[in-house]
């Protein structure tokens, strides 16, 4: 049976990931942070973590002692280090919190990773947000698109991607980074832009709110699926090197095309609800995302399967019947 080992276990990804690796035959172990009320950590994986084949232990990656400890006695085949600060604009407001986890968060499990188990393969959860204002000139970001981040998080997340192609280089080890563009699911914190505008919009339905009130509604974004990518970051460690790989959709949309699309989906009129505050800008934003991920779809024969009308419908659902169960 092969042991996966990973951090951020709790969050959107870790706890699809956890399914999807379940599903494979994978013993997991995973990482919690210790938090005052226990269940918080735990409500995604809520169905899982007693299960036989998953141990939770508590961890840090801010903490080396305890990966030390935990990679030392497990010795897993696969690394998956999906711990982060995930919130980009939040990112701006805890700069040094961010980069401590973000970045020498990471620092601190490859390290541990070289001392104690260097035949694992590591994952680490690079991120579109590490191309910032950087575009080619046919509107898409891929491998070999410079990076020019915008955010203390995008920043951290190339101190990151760096550290990892150099741990893959000067050491020999197998580590690889997954460039995700953003992804989503009903499991998405609910202070990102889809999960935002789809639960206040089923809640405006509803009549429990009245208005919408967002940042930036020219923003572009490239939306997959947190399951489709969470497949991805397998087949990055399976692959037979360790390289780094964009993970796109190749389609993008505005948010202001979001509202719409939400909305009417709702029978209503995003215009007569959505409303901008300041407060949701950003100091520097980026502007446009949209992915270009032929090498992934080439080497690792990795597709999306749900396109971006599913998922949406799938996030409402999720409210909707999230609040006919309260009602
Ligand atoms: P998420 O839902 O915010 O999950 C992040 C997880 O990391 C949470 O379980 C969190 O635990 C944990 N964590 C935070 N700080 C930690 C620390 N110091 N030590 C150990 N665990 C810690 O994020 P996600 O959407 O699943 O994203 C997973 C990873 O992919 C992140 O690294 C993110 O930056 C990256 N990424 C995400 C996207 C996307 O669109 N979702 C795109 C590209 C890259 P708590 O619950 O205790 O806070
Ligand atoms: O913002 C705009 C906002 O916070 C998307 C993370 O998973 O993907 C994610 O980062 C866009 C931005 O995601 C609001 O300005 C407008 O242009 O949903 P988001 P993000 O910043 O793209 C990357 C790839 C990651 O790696 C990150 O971990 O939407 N926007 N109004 C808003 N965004 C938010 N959150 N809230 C608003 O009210």
């Amino acid at each position: 049976m092969k042991k996966a080992f990973i951090t951020g276990i709790g969050g959107q990804d870790g706890s699809y990931l956890t399914e999807h690796l379940l599903k494979k035959n994978y013993k997991i172990y995973g990482i919690i942070r210790r938090n005052s009320i226990t269940e918080h950590q735990k409500n995604r994986i809520e169905n899982i973590h007693n299960r036989k084949n998953v141990e939770l232990a508590y961890g840090d990656v801010e903490d080396r002692s305890s990966l030390d400890t935990l990679l030392k006695k497990i010795k897993p085949n696969e690394i998956y280090n999906l711990a982060a600060q995930s919130h980009v604009k939040i990112s701006f407001e805890i700069p040094e919190y961010t980069i401590k986890t973000n970045a020498l968060g990471v620092f601190n499990i490859l390290e541990s990773f070289k001392a104690n188990c260097p035949k694992s393969k590591f994952y680490q959860a690079s991120s579109s947000e590490m191309f910032g204002r950087s575009v080619d000139q046919d509107g898409y970001q891929r491998e070999t698109t410079k990076f020019e981040p915008v955010s203390p998080y995008g920043c951290a997340k190339v101190f990151a991607f760096n550290l990892v192609k150099h741990y893959r280089h000067a050491y020999k080890l197998f580590c690889s980074n997954g460039i995700l563009f953003n992804h989503e699911s009903p499991r998405r914190g609910s202070n990102f832009v889809t999960s935002k505008v789809i639960k206040t919009a089923v809640e405006i339905k509803l009549g429990i709110k009245k208005k919408l009130y967002l940042g930036n509604l020219d923003s572009y974004r490239d939306w997959g699926h947190s399951k489709d990518y969470v497949r991805a970051m397998h087949l990055i460690l399976k692959n037979s090197n360790p390289d780094d790989f964009v993970i796109a959709t190749g389609y993008s949309k505005s948010i202001r095309e979001l509202c719409k699309i939400v909305f009417s989906s709702l029978d209503l009129d995003y215009k007569k609800y959505v409303k901008q505050n300041k407060k949701f800008l950003r100091p520097e934003e980026l502007k446009y995302l949209r992915g270009d991920s032929k090498k992934a779809r080439k080497v690792l024969k990795w597709e999306p399967e749900i396109s971006f009308e599913e998922m949406i419908k799938e996030i409402k659902e999720f409210w909707l019947n999230y609040y006919n169960a309260k009602a």
